[in-house]
């Protein structure tokens, strides 16, 4: 067993402060008004969403354990013996343990790489794992780092085949360009021969997809609200939280849950470390995130267009989400 995790350079507190500075002054500038939705991941809102996947109306994440439980060896089946296991958003890493479990029970030799970006969020991960694995064999080195920063570090990685996961509906949260230009980066950071293995939360019924965006205990309303919070917390705001309404809908069109945060009041938001204030007119809204949803042709195009094959794709019993696996 052994656990070690490395911050890329690009993630030191300073720029990233700096990067974050200047997306909320774009953001706050644009019409609408809108906030990246990476940056609902700080401490605080990574833990909240550990507590969105428990919940019993945000069906993703026990829909693609379910997926991973059932055909856990015909994904083995499908890899090499020898294996660098990557993971993108890796999050508390509760799904990927069925894997990391049965892969080590098979026998296969591989070193597991989960990449957060938030330090806490790796630590956390690190500390439950060594708990769960601590008589098993596992190695684990962890990247703290955005997406693209760790495929660029990839990149420069040694002749290994590598499985890269980008698991429950990460992907969702690009619209279909950035899903496009993350995958072509991907797939040009990759070798011959790489695997990548990505989450699809499926189009499905509108109440079920309403009622996991706008659940009973509010906890998802903390996790939208906990952005403003985060501006007010780091670049000394005053947006006056109480008066937001999360406001979740699916929108037919782009075939995407979209997250708001509605005000009831006009506000006066100053943004002190920018020097910048900012008016929000009663019932103007802020977009803070895209949650897309997928059909199986969607998913064929876009591996198509990004230069993979899709080598097979696993279902739940719902037919609610799919795990699919793409060979570069
Ligand atoms: C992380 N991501 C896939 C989640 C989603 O479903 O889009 C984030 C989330 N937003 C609201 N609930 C969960």
């Amino acid at each position: 067993m052994n656990f070690s995790y490395q911050t890329l350079d690009a993630t030191s507190q300073n720029y990233s402060h700096n990067v974050f500075a200047l997306d909320v002054l774009e953001g706050l500038s644009n019409d609408p008004k809108r906030l990246y939705s990476k940056y609902f991941y700080d401490d605080v809102g990574s833990k909240i969403f550990q507590e969105i996947t428990e919940l019993p109306e945000y069906y993703l994440t026990n829909c693609e354990a379910e997926v991973l439980e059932t055909h856990k060896q015909k994904i083995l089946d499908s890899i090499p013996k020898k294996i660098r296991l990557i993971e993108l958003g890796a999050g508390d890493g509760r799904k990927t343990n069925i894997l990391l479990r049965h892969f080590l029970h098979q026998g296969l030799d591989f070193e597991y790489t989960p990449v957060d970006i938030s330090s806490k969020a790796m630590q956390i991960l690190l500390e439950s794992l060594k708990n769960k694995f601590a008589q098993t064999p596992l190695q684990v080195k962890g990247v703290v780092a955005e997406y693209f920063n760790a495929i660029s570090w990839l990149a420069h990685s040694d002749h290994i085949t590598n499985l890269v996961m980008f698991l429950g509906s990460n992907i969702g949260n690009f619209n279909l360009n950035e899903a496009k230009k993350f995958l072509r980066y991907l797939w040009n950071s990759l070798n011959d021969g790489d695997y990548v293995l990505i989450g699809f939360d499926l189009k499905k019924d509108i109440s079920v997809l309403n009622a996991a965006y706008n659940d009973s205990a509010g906890v998802t309303r903390r996790f939208n609200l906990n952005i403003l919070q985060r501006i007010n917390n780091e670049l000394q705001a005053n947006f006056d939280l109480e008066k937001f309404t999360h406001f979740a809908h699916y929108n037919v069109v782009s075939g995407a849950m979209e997250s708001w945060l509605i005000s009831s009041i006009q506000q006066d938001v100053t943004i002190k470390s920018i020097h910048k204030n900012f008016t929000l007119k009663a019932w103007e809204g802020i977009h803070t995130e895209y949650s897309y949803k997928y059909t199986f042709e969607n998913i064929r195009e876009l591996a198509h267009d990004t230069g993979f094959e899709i080598s097979n794709i696993f279902e739940d019993s719902h037919g609610y989400f799919v795990d699919t696996l793409w060979k570069v």
